[in-house]
């Protein structure tokens, strides 16, 4: 693993509790939803955690984050609860968003997190507004935003990118590229030199490297995030990784070479920051440890969410855009 200033065992070591408990949440998350608990969709972050937690180890609170429809991992990192956030996918109250918005919605303002999005690419577009919005309040903070490889294909992110740079914008673009957009091998539907060309194209600066290397993603984002916090405007980075599950929870991901998903889990960033780990005197027991906490961290969490209460029927119609339509079913 690539080794620099910010890599003290402490710091890595809790940023592998954090990714510990991200791999914990999107097992329960996964298991929830096979048992009928969780409703609409789940798209686990497994084997990609290391972005995140790399990423948002660089940031402050009041930093922005924009997501996609794998965000949990992102808002784990970001500091949102994810004791709230197990009472979201569960639909209960004391979710993030009041059990309104599920797996793909995870929002939590109170720590930047502006939302996860379902609708591929959108997140690109609300983080440059954001960013906008910083620069024309003249504040100190910058905005994040995290895209899959097959969101580069979509419109929004070629506007954000051109706008982001126009006006000189203090946003990261972080495309944790795990190669296949749903059951499609990104690279056969992607015109040109690929991601970090396509940013280049665009006058900013870009960089790929190994995602799953926590210490790396941590040293390079220290240093991007610092010159962005500079006002060098936009950049991107292109983080390599793999994603160890199918595209959702019920996706069994046959599309996959057979032996691909067992070759990748040798460079898997779970295991990949324990071998590090061990090299700076981390005993195994510690690591177990750790594993045990996280899990039990989580299994609580979903017991409090079985415990939780429902929304009242009539919350329905509260937080949303009020456009006149009958209230079905309330005080009825
Ligand atoms: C505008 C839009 N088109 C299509 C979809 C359906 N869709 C959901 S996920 C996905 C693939 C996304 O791939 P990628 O961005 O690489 O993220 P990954 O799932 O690999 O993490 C597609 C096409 C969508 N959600 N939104």
């Amino acid at each position: 693993m690539a080794q620099d200033q910010a890599n003290e065992p402490e710091r890595v070591f809790n940023m592998y509790k954090k990714m510990l408990l991200i791999r914990a949440f999107e097992e329960a998350a996964g298991e929830n939803f096979h048992a009928g608990n969780v409703r609409g969709s789940v798209h686990q972050y497994i084997g990609e955690e290391a972005i995140a937690v790399g990423i948002c180890a660089n940031l402050r609170k009041e930093d922005l984050l924009t997501s996609y429809h794998r965000g949990h991992g992102h808002s784990i990192a970001k500091g949102a609860d994810p004791r709230a956030m197990m009472l979201e996918l569960f639909g209960r109250v004391g979710g993030t968003s009041g059990g309104k918005g599920g797996s793909m919605h995870i929002a939590d303002f109170s720590v930047g997190m502006l939302g996860a999005n379902g609708v591929i690419a959108d997140g690109c577009t609300i983080s440059v507004g954001a960013a906008q919005a910083i620069k024309l309040l003249k504040q100190d903070k910058i905005v994040v935003n995290f895209i899959g490889d097959g969101g580069i294909n979509r419109g929004p992110f070629m506007e954000a990118l051109n706008w982001a740079k126009i006006y000189n914008l203090p946003v990261l673009f972080v495309c944790e590229n795990n190669q296949i957009a749903a059951t499609t091998t990104t690279k056969t539907v992607t015109a040109g030199e690929g991601i970090a060309a396509r940013a280049e194209s665009y006058g900013i600066p870009a960089i790929t490297i190994d995602g799953n290397d926590l210490l790396l993603v941590d040293n390079t984002s220290a240093r991007i995030i610092d010159e962005i916090r500079s006002g060098s405007g936009p950049q991107l980075i292109q983080a390599m990784t793999y994603r160890l599950r199918g595209h959702f929870a019920h996706d069994k991901a046959l599309y996959r070479i057979p032996g691909e998903a067992e070759a990748a889990l040798e460079f898997e960033p779970v295991r990949r920051t324990e071998s590090w780990l061990i090299t700076q005197g981390i005993s195994e027991e510690e690591l177990a440890n750790a594993r045990d906490e996280a899990e039990q961290t989580i299994s609580q969490y979903v017991v409090d969410a079985h415990a939780a209460p429902w929304p009242d029927i009539a919350d329905a119609f509260t937080d949303v855009q009020d456009v006149g339509a009958p209230q079905v079913g309330v005080n009825s």
